[in-house]
């Protein structure tokens, strides 16, 4: 047979399967071309993705970013050619970071083609951002899922705040496919149960149980009755023992879509890589190409012409029009009317939808932000946070968050009349109860953010550890979401080296397009949160002092405007020209600008500069950054509760940190000052010792 000449079907039945082995055979094509890849997943996956997209899910592929659109999530990434293959054969548009729509396709013939290559619309893992219509970046398996958590809380708080009678604004639903990786990822086990506990009805996995990993079969590891541990949770569990069956595929969705509750969890019994002679339900199947002839004998068994490359037979992109293409496009027509009837109804709560789908803020949102009068005893960062939250809480509709079970430690309870408690009989409520799942919680942020709502998430700056893979998609992914982070250093001192983070702020700093700031006072921390605010493509982290902090005399020293700039001269030498550079972050600013006030005494000419973060400093001038820093002054000695690694590029050859070389202890905060010499006799002795003056 040549590469035109596929019999034109005659029955339905048949131009399913045509549809569902043309994305098989995509996805076989192009991981042989790129050499690299996953086959098995796609071909063993196929009739289930075409069922959830050509018969259920109300997707509108003119429109990806269409508000209330079903999501989908693909939380076992590696099966990419499964998401390209259905962006593509639906023509799927091609939106912009400005969500404007491009008017090509999202996902081309050639960038399957050039699947795994530079720049091509089909990478290897799914990246939100990078294409159109991927809904959360995944790869790292469990992340996927847990974020489709997010997804799902989000349509819930949406509907309780937006919906009126007669005007369903938010009626989506979210559909996430893993694999036994995300089951086994322990990640996975805190948003389950999260999700069961706040009964997320609009939340349905299918869990492909295929029985292999890379290394093997899941004998070797995984034996855990999955189905007895999702009814333990409190899931509707279903299952489909057939992955090519697709009409029992469609009705245990249709008993998804029905019911009330609780989530829905369907086991499907797969066999990857089918329809391999050689390779089906092996784990070669899993992770490299099949090779040149097992594709052709594939292609043989799927009644498929052998030597045909790329083929997409005449009818299968029709066919795709005709199902969620016609459905999505019906949808979406009669969201946009109904949408138009409640603008004119309810014209306040449309202009927050509509500024909140572009990553707007409201006029007036830093209405009532406090000033801190200058205090010596002063406040922690984190009730100068608590404070300022709560405030852009009420400025903000669509502002909402919590933390991993430490809201009272970390002072992020939003406490206002009418905050609320985000429950399953109260999802209009503003406060999240993550409980303790730091690894759920940050996922399940970026789903939140995902969904357009600006969220944020606290715990111990020590356990952002357990958030960091999450931290990390929401930088790769672009997100707006805020992290808050106390007890960022060695401040809750008698609770000792577990609870003392050393190398946590070097870690994020480390992490691309992630902005860390470490407020010195109280005015730089709402400074910091009135800088975050605005970002609409990077998510940000607070790292904030669980002790109180002096609030700084702003009248004697520059404005905490400076925090925006990442860096900034606080206290300035006598006459403008320094002899000694004194660079402080966080808590130590204040041991910095006493230890300047006594060398002034002295008659030593120092500066402090306020560093709350490096990388808004990066972003600056070069000519802002030598004026701050200007690289005659040689002495110059940084100060920091953290890991001195990295401080050089600041201090230079012959400057000194004065930073953590080894874990904390456990002890009062005092003793553990004087230990790890953070007090500013030490810090002016090191200048005087730095200038030849001791
Ligand atoms: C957190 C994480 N650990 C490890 C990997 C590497 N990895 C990619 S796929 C895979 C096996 C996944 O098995 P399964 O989910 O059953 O996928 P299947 O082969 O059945 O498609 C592993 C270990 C990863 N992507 N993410
Ligand atoms: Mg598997």
């Amino acid at each position: 047979m040549s590469t035109t000449q596929v019999a034109q079907p005659m029955t339905g039945a048949e131009v399913d399967q045509l549809c569902i082995n043309t994305i098989r055979t995509l996805s076989m094509d192009a991981v042989q071309q790129a050499k690299s890849g996953h086959p098995g997943t796609p071909m063993a996956l196929a009739p289930l993705v075409y069922t959830i997209w050509n018969r259920i899910m109300r997707f509108d592929p003119q429109d990806p970013i269409w508000p209330n659109r079903d999501r989908f999530v693909l939380s076992n990434g590696h099966a990419s050619m499964l998401l390209w293959s259905v962006l593509h054969l639906t023509k799927t548009q091609a939106v912009n970071a400005e969500y404007e729509r491009l008017g090509h396709p999202s996902v081309t013939l050639d960038d399957i083609r050039r699947f795994r290559q530079l720049d091509s619309k089909a990478p290897g893992h799914p990246e939100y951002h990078w294409v159109s219509g991927v809904e959360t970046t995944t790869g790292p398996l469990g992340q996927g899922v847990a974020t489709s958590v997010g997804m799902a809380i989000a349509q819930k708080w949406l509907a309780a705040r937006y919906n009126r009678p007669r005007f369903e604004i938010f009626d989506y639903q979210i559909y996430a496919v893993c694999g036994d990786g995300c089951m086994m990822e322990g990640i996975a086990s805190e948003a389950a149960s999260l999700a069961a506990h706040l009964g997320l009805d609009n939340l349905c996995w299918v869990y492909d149980n295929n029985h292999i990993t890379i290394e093997g079969n899941t004998r070797i590891t995984f034996t855990e009755d999955v189905a007895t541990r999702f009814l333990g949770y409190g899931w509707n569990v279903l299952r489909v023992g057939d992955a090519n069956d697709i009409d029992r595929i469609q009705s245990a969705l249709e008993v998804f879509g029905k019911t009330k509750g609780r989530p829905t969890f369907l086991i499907l019994d797969s066999h990857i890589g089918y329809g391999s002679p050689h390779k089906q339900d092996t784990a070669a199947a899993h992770g490299e190409p099949l090779g040149d002839e097992e594709v052709r004998l594939c292609k043989r068994s799927y009644g498929w012409p052998e030597d045909a490359k790329f083929l997409v037979p005449d009818g299968v992109y029709e066919h795709f029009a005709a199902g969620v293409g016609a459905r999505g496009g019906q949808a979406r027509r009669q969201w946009t009317e109904l949408f138009a009837g409640y603008r004119v109804k309810y014209p306040a709560l449309a202009a927050e939808i509509d500024q909140m789908q572009r990553r707007e803020l409201p006029a007036e949102w830093d209405r009532n932000l406090p000033v801190f009068p200058a205090d010596p005893k002063g406040l922690a960062g984190r009730d100068a946070s608590g404070k300022v939250l709560n405030v852009l809480a009420q400025n903000i509709p669509w502002l909402l968050g919590g933390s991993a079970d430490l809201g009272p430690s970390n002072k992020t309870t939003l406490t206002y009349a009418g905050a609320g408690d985000f429950q399953a009989e109260s999802p209009g409520g503003k406060n999240l109860h993550f409980g303790i799942r730091e690894n759920a919680m940050v996922a399940i942020v970026n789903g939140l953010s995902l969904s357009k709502l600006r969220a944020f998430g606290a715990t111990f700056f020590i356990f952002s550890d357990y958030a960091r893979p999450a931290i990390r998609l929401s930088a790769l992914m672009e997100l707006p979401t805020i992290f808050v982070f106390t007890h960022d250093a060695m401040g809750d001192g008698e609770d000792g080296p577990t609870h003392q983070p050393v190398e946590h702020l070097l870690s994020l700093r480390a992490i691309p397009g992630l902005t860390t700031l470490r407020p010195g006072d109280a005015n730089e921390v709402v400074e910091a949160y009135r800088y975050i605010m605005q970002l609409r493509h990077r998510p940000a982290v607070l790292a904030l002092s669980r002790q109180p902090l002096p609030t700084l005399d702003r009248k004697r020293y520059a404005s905490a405007e400076g925090v925006a700039k990442g860096a900034y001269i606080l206290a300035e030498a006598p006459g403008g020209t320094p002899e000694a550079i004194l660079i402080a972050t966080g808590s130590e600013l204040s041991l910095a600008v006493e230890a300047h006030e006594k060398l002034l005494a002295e008659g030593i000419r120092s500066r402090v500069v306020s560093m709350p973060s490096w990388d808004l400093f990066e972003q600056q001038t070069q000519e802002y950054r030598e004026r701050v820093l200007p690289p005659s002054v040689k002495v110059r000695v940084a100060v920091e509760q953290a890991s001195t690694l990295g401080w050089e590029r600041y201090v230079g050859e012959s400057g000194r940190v004065i930073g953590m070389r080894t874990f904390g202890a456990s002890a009062p905060l005092k003793e553990l000052q004087r230990k790890f010499g953070f007090e500013p006799d030490r810090v002016a002795a090191v200048a005087r010792e730095l200038l030849g003056r001791t």
